[in-house]
């Protein structure tokens, strides 16, 4: 019986789940197709990665001897969706008696995908994504009960689960999580050591060509691409980062610094996300590293957390909390977003380093995501739906299941507290500690209401009070809002009137 085998943009794993058991007849469809490439405005590179990756991983498929039906991006056929694609693929090759698909990572292109078996009237088989260690049934086992689902008790399970980081059932070092010491700032003088970067070969040479003609309008520009499109190349860019990178990763997690967007981060969720690297090997090479005594445990651990604590506990409460979860908007945020998100001018430091590493490399640092451009809009209360675009079209690594909880729980705490115990609400003063940008910005970081004042101290104030209702309750908030408290009244109405101003004039800044 001959199956039609779907394997979407970032599913591009040899190991996954549909691709096993292929048989002599069965075809594997990868498609290019217009409603994927634009339900947001992605980032040049994203479409360039995604395509060029695509058609490397039909090729391998194809020397293996496997039947690849590949259709490449033509914005004027017929052939616009998915599921248009597979409407394509059975009228070509009959006799096709099933269609099987690994569960995809976005609720928009699911609902599409279960609409299937009454549309093509065949059976439509979705199995499980078992790249994520956590199955989704296993996270709603874990859910069963708690009030509240935090992080932290979650990524514990996951290590004893495991095994990685730990000895005799207890955590290695004794101690499950070495946050505290992720967040030293980054001396002026340091030079970081480069995430490794790729040349273009014909076929990511072809897609820069048609990206060009056909996404122009998309931010970035195609010539300066120069991710891995394949997954020995990936697995060599994690290799490199374990080896180079790592041993200085754990003391400079949160650190920024002036015109040195990547510091010690690996960029290689841009690869995991879309299937490229394997999360247990990535897992094990870390482990690895700190038992040969390569890097320091802060490092190890830091990183092991990221995999296997925030990234699988944020993709079981997307499955667990969507569709509604997208509808939320606790803090009632509606404000347009500046044009600056999209072209990086301003005069905030912080912000254009940020813009611009985003416009220039799809990528910028969960710092940078969370306490700059997130701590932002949640401090000037730009809308959540535009926000969440935004992340999702910007990144290279952006799918929704990551990118909703990431941005509108944790970032914009529009959730009301599910995925955050607190709003990340930050002045200038946190970005000046953890940052050389303060130093190189026109306005005065220790300043709140003078005309030279960094906008970020009256917005912060100005949120709070906004939001008293909201969050004063909050034991977590009890300290900041006795510090408002204790301010005198005068003081208080300056403040709020700076930030008022400041939100009247949001495009200018
Ligand atoms: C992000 C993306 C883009 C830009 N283009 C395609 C595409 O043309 N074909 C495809 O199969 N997948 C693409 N993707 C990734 C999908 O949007 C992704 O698989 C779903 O959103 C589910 O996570």
């Amino acid at each position: 019986m001959a199956k039609l085998v779907v394997v979407l943009g970032d599913q591009l794993s040899p190991a996954l789940a549909s691709l096993q058991k292929i048989g002599p007849d069965d075809i594997i469809l990868l498609a290019e197709v217009a409603e994927e490439a634009s339900y947001v405005k992605h980032h040049k590179h994203k479409i360039i990665l995604i395509f060029s990756a695509m058609r490397h991983f039909a090729a391998t498929l194809q020397q293996q001897g496997k039947q690849v039906c590949y259709l490449e991006y033509n914005k004027s056929a017929s052939i616009r969706s998915m599921t248009d694609a597979v409407a394509y693929a059975l009228q070509q090759h009959c006799g096709i008696q099933e269609i099987v698909i690994t569960q995809c990572g976005e609720y928009r292109l699911q609902q599409t995908i279960n609409s299937w078996p009454q549309k093509f009237a065949i059976p439509v088989t979705q199995l499980d994504d078992d790249r994520f260690i956590c199955s989704l049934a296993q996270f709603s086992h874990w859910t069963e009960g708690k009030k509240q689902l935090r992080m932290e008790y979650f990524y514990r399970d996951m290590r004893r689960h495991t095994g990685l980081l730990m000895e005799n059932g207890q955590p290695l070092g004794g101690k499950w999580n070495y946050d505290a010491e992720n967040r030293k700032a980054c001396p002026s003088n340091t030079t970081p050591i480069m995430p490794l970067q790729f040349s273009c070969d014909d076929i990511t040479d072809t897609v820069k060509r048609l990206v060009q003609q056909q996404f122009a309008d998309h931010m970035g520009s195609v010539d300066n691409f120069s991710y891995a499109v394949t997954g020995k190349d990936a697995r060599q860019a994690f290799l490199h980062f374990v080896a180079q990178q790592l041993p200085q990763f754990g003391d400079y997690q949160d650190a920024m610094l002036l015109d040195k967007p990547f510091l010690f981060h690996s960029i290689c969720s841009v690869y995991l996300n879309c299937g490229l690297l394997d999360v247990r090997w990535m897992c094990n090479k870390v482990v690895a590293a700190y038992h040969n005594g390569d890097v320091p445990l802060n490092a190890a651990e830091g990183f092991i957390r990221q995999l296997i604590g925030w990234r699988e506990y944020v993709r079981g409460l997307y499955w667990l909390l969507m569709p509604n979860y997208a509808e939320h908007n606790q803090l009632n945020a509606q404000r347009n977003l500046p044009k600056f998100y999209w072209h990086g001018k301003t005069q905030m430091r912080c912000m254009q380093q940020a813009i611009s590493s985003t416009i220039e490399h799809a990528y910028s640092h969960h710092i940078q995501r969370l306490m700059i451009t997130g701590n932002f809009a949640l401090l000037a209360g730009l809308s959540v739906k535009q926000v969440t675009d935004w992340y999702l079209a910007v990144y290279a690594d952006a799918y929704e299941w990551v990118e909703l909880p990431n941005t509108l729980g944790m970032a914009l705490f529009a959730d009301g507290g599910v995925l955050a115990s607190k709003p990340y609400a930050a002045s200038g003063a946190y970005i000046n500690k953890m940052s050389n940008y303060c130093k190189n910005c026109a306005y005065k970081v220790k300043q709140t209401t003078s005309d030279d004042a960094c906008p970020l101290n009256a917005l912060y104030w100005h949120f709070l009070h906004r939001n008293r209702e909201s969050l004063a309750t909050n034991p977590r908030m009890a300290l900041t809002y006795a510090n408002w408290q204790r301010r005198n009244d005068e003081d208080k109405a300056a403040i709020l009137a700076k930030a008022e101003l400041t939100l009247l004039r949001l495009e200018q800044l």
